[in-house]
């Protein structure tokens, strides 16, 4: 685990599953449809339960950038924040980014908004969507950094990313070091 304070609130680096996170919201990488699909979205689809779906069904999809909030289901978190992230292929490097980091200020809003104290994201766009690890790993977390920098009353006190597998955790774990002076690895 990796984890640095930042003026109000803990930034994390876990290595394990987002749907079993305890934090008040989680993030789903969806699809523009929000109407599920595999990867982080059907594992959570799965283990929240129908009532997701059903609220997504009412949502009229997402934008990419953008995010949607509805219950946590069975799921331990409250809400899912539906996020969506670029394509990577198909729309060039410098767009993705600017839509990767959308996707996160997004879901930051969403949950402020919401009065979510903590959230926790998956590497979003780095499964189907194609994104190289090592590149959307800083572009995550200095969207994260930059926005919680800027609104430190927005009451988001925890923002934890959860990453799958040992590579994904060590993309997030270097890009963190280069971002902050000494994340505090543990
Ligand atoms: N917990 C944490 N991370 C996970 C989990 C999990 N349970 N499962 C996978 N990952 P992806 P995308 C990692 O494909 O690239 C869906 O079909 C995975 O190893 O879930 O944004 C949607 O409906 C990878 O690093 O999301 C869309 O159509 C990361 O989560 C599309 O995929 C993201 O992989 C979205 O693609």
């Amino acid at each position: 685990m990796a984890k640095v304070q930042l003026k109000a609130a803990v930034l994390e680096l876990v290595e394990g599953d987002i749907t079993v996170q305890d934090t008040e919201a989680i993030v789903n990488a969806a699809n523009n449809s929000l109407l599920g699909g595999g990867g982080v979205d059907g594992a959570i689809h799965r283990a929240g339960g129908p009532e997701i779906l059903a609220e997504c069904r009412t949502l009229g999809g997402c934008a990419t950038g953008d995010a949607k909030i509805t219950t946590g289901g069975w799921l331990q978190a409250r809400y899912v924040i539906h996020t969506v992230g670029p394509i990577y292929w198909q729309v060039g490097v410098r767009r993705a980014a600017e839509l990767l980091a959308s996707a996160h200020r997004r879901s930051l809003e969403v949950a402020a908004e919401h009065g979510v104290q903590s959230v926790a994201f998956p590497a979003i766009s780095t499964g189907a969507y194609g994104y190289p690890m090592d590149q959307a790993a800083p572009v995550a977390l200095q969207a994260v950094i930059d926005y919680l920098d800027a609104h430190e009353a927005a009451g988001i006190r925890l923002v934890r990313f959860v990453l799958r597998g040992r590579q994904a955790y060590e993309a997030f774990a270097r890009a963190l070091s280069r971002l902050v002076e000494a994340p505090v690895q543990a």
